[in-house]
């Protein structure tokens, strides 16, 4: 198997960080998204939404969705449990996976297209949506800052896939993409401080 990426993304970040969680190592090929080399005949046949992080099976299976893939291995390797192990952890993981999507990823993204001097090539930027965005990301560390409040890690008392998907999605928002927490997110802060320090944040 081979797994197409491109580290520093937000997207391809989560697997690596997953994996890193798991203790998985897995052979990687790094795709220039910059020069879209991701986006030509060969890559568009293994991904037609061509977007990457890509997980190719030695039988020539694809699969992408960053999700999908750290799934996939969750099937084969299920220790640590980063999905949960019952109903109800499932459950709230699946949850908090969902909201970080909807809630901090999509708005933080529509920053990054809409906002950002590096994608303007890319499409007919309209600022007024990145500053609506801006709003909404907002909204969205409010969220996980209310739940960390209560919690240790996002959907619980542990680490788990949605503290990895979180940390992508945070340190993208707040670094490149230029959306910071307000300082009084305390408890953003801590967790966030917390899983930056653990090894699996360099991976
Ligand atoms: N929902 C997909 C998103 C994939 C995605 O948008 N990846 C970005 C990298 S963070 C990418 O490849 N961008 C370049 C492009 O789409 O051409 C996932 O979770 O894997």
């Amino acid at each position: 198997m081979i797994l197409y990426t491109y580290p520093t993304g937000p997207n391809p970040r989560r697997v690596h960080i997953y994996l890193a969680e798991k203790g998985i190592q897995v052979p990687c090929e790094t795709v220039d998204i910059l020069t879209r080399r991701n986006r030509e005949p060969d890559f568009l046949a293994r991904n037609p939404t061509g977007g990457l992080p890509i997980l190719e099976l030695d039988d020539g299976t694809c699969i992408s969705e960053s999700l999908a893939i750290c799934r996939y291995f969750e099937a084969l390797h299920p220790d640590p449990p980063l999905f949960g192990t019952d109903a109800k952890s499932q459950a709230m993981i699946e949850m908090w996976l969902r909201r970080i999507e909807l809630n901090v990823m999509v708005p933080i993204g529509m920053v990054w297209v809409h906002g950002h001097r590096l994608t303007a090539k890319l499409i007919k930027q309209i600022p007024e949506a990145a500053e609506q965005n801006r709003v909404r990301a907002a909204l969205g560390y409010k969220l996980l800052d209310d739940q960390l409040a209560q919690t240790a890690f996002i959907a619980g008392d542990t680490y788990t896939a949605a503290d990895a998907v979180a940390l992508a999605t945070l340190d993208f928002g707040t670094g490149l993409v230029g959306v910071p927490y307000e300082d009084s997110l305390t408890d953003l802060k801590r967790w966030h401080d917390a899983v930056s320090a653990r090894p699996s944040a360099s991976a």
